[in-house]
């Protein structure tokens, strides 16, 4: 990879963008890498390297951002997620719509070379065969949030074959990760619920303690993500989305696994529309085609997840 690369990172304050954010600085330095959000970020990813404020829906804005710093590749990761998109349909379809149709289009016109918009399993829907899901499978999404990103796929793969736009995708899981908080999804509990063991030694849960999903520790999600991106084009097969695969675990299971640090940590239970949600996605996934395509590993099972997340925020969480 050329180390002339210039990377605009598009809702860099968020739970992925924070993280991401300080690996691609790692990798390509810091004044390579340019966060943007609508909002403040962290002070690290403020103060590490160009920070500009930016709508993604203010198209000539970002296309002199793109001019002015000579934005090479592009990393989409603002979105309303699934829960939040539910509470607000409009926002949440113009939002993830729009803001994908200005960064394809970037491509489509030659400003940059190379985009990264992540999907989720929320393009599956209760149709979808649960367990294993397959990569190419049915998918009949009933939420708002899972609808854009379906469409979002179709317009992917759609810029890269009328286009040939070098877009890349990954179908996430639900991100569990320490540096920041998760922004309005129906798998934020499995974050939640740390800090809440941490603070009181108790959580009461959203979803049911049989709610199993395709999960994966935000380590492993980073490393999804450079992966694709520095994957040789001719191996990125598929330019909708891929599945990735990481962990599949229930709040019970977590449960389990948070009280052999904290043994007097108790769960309780009061679901609320955000299990009609979970309830519609899948279990688990199958990845064999990121795995054969571009060598996908995981690394991270739910017992070196949770070590890791209760050594962080043990450090950082001032206990009251
Ligand atoms: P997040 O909500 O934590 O972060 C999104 C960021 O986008 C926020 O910092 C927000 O301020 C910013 N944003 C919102 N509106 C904006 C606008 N108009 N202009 C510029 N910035 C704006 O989300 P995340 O968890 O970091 O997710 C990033 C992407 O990954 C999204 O596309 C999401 O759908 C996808 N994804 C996330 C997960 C997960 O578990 N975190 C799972 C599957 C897919
Ligand atoms: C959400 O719950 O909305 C996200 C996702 C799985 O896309 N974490």
């Amino acid at each position: 990879m050329s180390s002339k690369e210039v990377i605009l990172v598009i809702g860099a304050a968020g739970q992925i963008g924070t993280d991401l954010v300080i690996e691609l600085r790692k990798r390509y330095g810091d004044s390579q890498v340019v966060a943007s959000d609508i909002r403040d970020a962290s002070e690290e990813i403020m103060e590490g390297g160009p920070f500009v404020h930016l709508d993604i829906m203010d198209e000539l804005k970002l296309n002199q951002i793109v001019k002015e710093f000579g934005v090479t590749q592009v990393y989409l990761l603002a979105a309303i997620l699934s829960a939040t998109a539910e509470r607000n349909i409009e926002l949440g379809w113009r939002l993830n719509m729009r803001s994908l149709s200005h960064v394809l289009d970037l491509g489509r016109f030659k400003k940059v070379k190379k985009i990264y918009w992540p999907s989720s399993i929320a393009v599956f829907g209760p149709t979808t065969p649960s367990i294993n899901t397959p990569q190419l499978t049915i998918t009949e999404p009933n939420t708002v949030y899972g609808i854009s990103k379906l469409a979002g796929e179709r317009w992917c793969e759609y810029y890269n074959s009328k286009f040939g736009v070098d877009v890349r995708s990954i179908r996430y899981p639900g991100l569990v990760g320490w540096t920041a908080p998760p922004g309005g999804g129906t798998t934020d509990y499995a974050v939640s619920i740390f800090h809440e063991a941490i603070k009181y030694s108790s959580y009461e849960c959203f979803l049911s303690e049989e709610t199993t999903l395709p999960m994966m520790y935000m380590p492993d999600a980073i490393k999804a993500t450079l992966d694709i991106m520095e994957a040789p084009a001719e191996q990125v097969k598929i330019r909708s989305s891929y599945n990735v695969g990481g962990i599949s675990f229930n709040p019970k299971q977590l449960t389990e696994e948070i009280k052999r640090h904290i043994p007097d940590f108790t769960i309780s239970y009061k679901t609320d529309y955000r299990q009609q949600i979970a309830d519609s996605w899948p279990a688990s996934m199958d990845d064999s085609a990121a795995r054969a395509d571009w060598n996908w590993q995981h690394q991270y099972g739910l017992t070196e997840m949770v070590d890791e997340m209760m050594v962080n925020l043990k450090r950082i969480i001032t206990v009251y």
